[in-house]
């Protein structure tokens, strides 16, 4: 694991910015009366984003409106940053669905630059699944449609291509949560005890200023990490269980969670919805794009005790001071808790390795001018690499053959369950159905899969950001024709009322 030398940090600055703004988290260790004061661990209050209403419902539809521009928020305190955010804010707004009514969410462009947006774990059709050449250009607008089909907890961000990296760090990411009547029937934390945890690291200049630095097209690894938009938060809880939804919308970084009191976590959900019964465990990793779904009993712990959610490091991620913290959860009241864990959450039907009709080998690598590769490939949106027909149930294999990095591998539409890694069963707290595939060091993990609901053309590609832009992603068909992804364009501005 690498340390970043005080020179190093320079060089970074001046390469972002062309001036010499040293990164807020490196520039003032040792130095108490400074601007690292204002990101010191747990002195800001945590906070969830807000629930976006809709706009207008009937009978199947809610239909919402989410304007994209850039806004000066207050992330550092006594600082503006620049962001570019969903509604101006990041992260976005939480969209709150339940399953099988439909949402309509018109997304208004008002960047100087294009976008487009990408619902993580929804199997919508091609034409709003955030193609990643179905751009909206500046001053035009998308409605896009989707079908909620699966509870579950899901994200929208910016998908654009050679871009998406840039544009999800500059703020473009928010919570979307599909929830049905079996899991609000079960007894778990709910409402004000079921929580988003949007977590990415960040790196700003002294001035308040985001700095995007790739490292070469390597990694973005931020030296302050953010929760819901707050460095290292601070939660008042009461001594009961909570439901935490974490997403990890970092650029690059992967987090190996753990709690400083060396208690359990209890894994309820992984990326496409509950588990089938809750999975505990020490620790766990986290790789941008994945979801899990935590419950903490603090009913454990005296009032007045402090629980730190910690980074315990994972390889090939750059650690800074504080980078082994997330959150803390200050233990501050008592309340009665009648929330359970129940033994079994749902029936998942797990598709028999037998069923497979075909597999398919995916190698992960560098190649020797320095792009990231699937099969020695790049993007090419002319180019089709896998057409599994309509139902089919196939078993994916991604190779990483090094040591030098890893490789959250995500396949769009379908949600999917790794058979094993190296052979080996998979985390217990991996065993549910899945969107993102951790393939880490000298990994070779093997997927199984049925491509449904949808034909046409989806993307497949890592969500190291960093390697999706530069060029790590490719796309797939299921049956033929199917609608055309780049069917149904933005629309210039003014947008007529819905
Ligand atoms: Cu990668």
């Amino acid at each position: 694991m690498k340390k970043i030398s005080r020179r190093e940090a320079l060089r970074i600055a001046a390469l972002a910015g062309g001036s010499i703004l040293l990164p807020v988290g490196l520039q003032n260790r040792g130095s108490a009366q400074s601007v690292n004061e204002q990101v010191k661990p747990f002195t800001l209050a945590f906070r969830t984003p807000p629930v976006l209403s809709p706009v207008r419902s009937d009978s199947t539809t809610d239909y919402y409106q989410i304007s994209i521009q850039k806004a000066q928020v207050e992330i550092l305190p006594g600082l503006k940053t620049e962001v570019w955010g969903y509604d101006s804010i990041f992260p976005g707004p939480t969209i709150k669905q339940r399953k099988n009514r439909q949402s309509i969410v018109r997304f208004i462009n008002k960047l100087d630059s294009h976008t487009l947006v990408h619902l993580h774990g929804m199997a919508s059709l091609p034409q709003y699944d955030g193609y990643a050449e179905d751009k909206i250009p500046t001053e035009h607008y998308k409605d896009y449609t989707y079908p909620n089909t699966n509870a579950a907890t899901l994200w929208y961000h910016d998908h654009t291509v050679g871009k998406t990296s840039l544009n999800i760090y500059m703020g473009l990411a928010g919570m979307y949560i599909v929830q049905d009547d079996d899991e609000l029937n079960l007894p778990l934390p709910k409402g004000n005890y079921d929580i988003p945890v949007i977590i990415q690291d960040k790196q700003f200049a002294s001035d308040g200023s985001l700095i995007f630095n790739n490292q070469t097209q390597i990694r973005l690894m931020g030296d302050v990490i953010t929760v819901n938009g707050v460095p290292w938060p601070r939660m008042e809880v009461a001594n009961r269980k909570y439901r935490f939804r974490v997403l990890n919308a970092s650029i690059s970084r992967s987090y190996k969670l753990g709690l400083n009191t060396g208690d359990d976590l209890t894994v309820i959900g992984t990326d496409a919805g509950l588990m089938s019964a809750p999975v505990n465990t020490k620790d766990m990793r986290i790789a941008t794009g994945e979801r899990y779904e935590l419950i903490i009993d603090f009913s454990k712990y005296p009032i007045g005790t402090q629980v730190v959610l910690q980074n315990l490091g994972l390889p090939n991620n750059d650690n800074f001071s504080n980078t082994d913290k997330i959150m803390r959860f200050d233990v501050v009241r008592s309340e009665t808790d009648d929330s359970l864990i129940p033994s079994t959450l749902r029936n998942i039907d797990f598709i028999p390795e037998s069923s497979a009709v075909r597999t398919r080998d995916f190698t992960v690598a560098r190649n020797s001018s320095g792009m990231w590769v699937i099969n020695g490939k790049g993007w090419d949106q002319n180019r089709v690499d896998a057409n599994p027909q309509l139902e089919d149930v196939e078993i994916w294999t991604f190779r990483n053959n090094t040591n030098r990095s890893f490789h959250p591998m995500h396949v769009h539409l379908i949600d999917a369950q790794i058979l094993d890694r190296n052979s080996q069963s998979p985390f217990a707290y991996e065993r549910g159905l899945k969107d993102v595939f951790y393939v880490g060091e000298n990994e070779t993990v093997r997927v199984i899969g049925k491509f449904r609901p949808h034909t046409g053309k989806y993307m497949y590609h890592c969500h190291n950001i960093v390697h999706e832009d530069h060029d790590m992603m490719g796309q797939f068909q299921v049956g033929e024709g199917g609608i055309d992804p780049l069917s149904s364009p933005a629309q210039p501005l003014p947008a007529p009322a819905f």
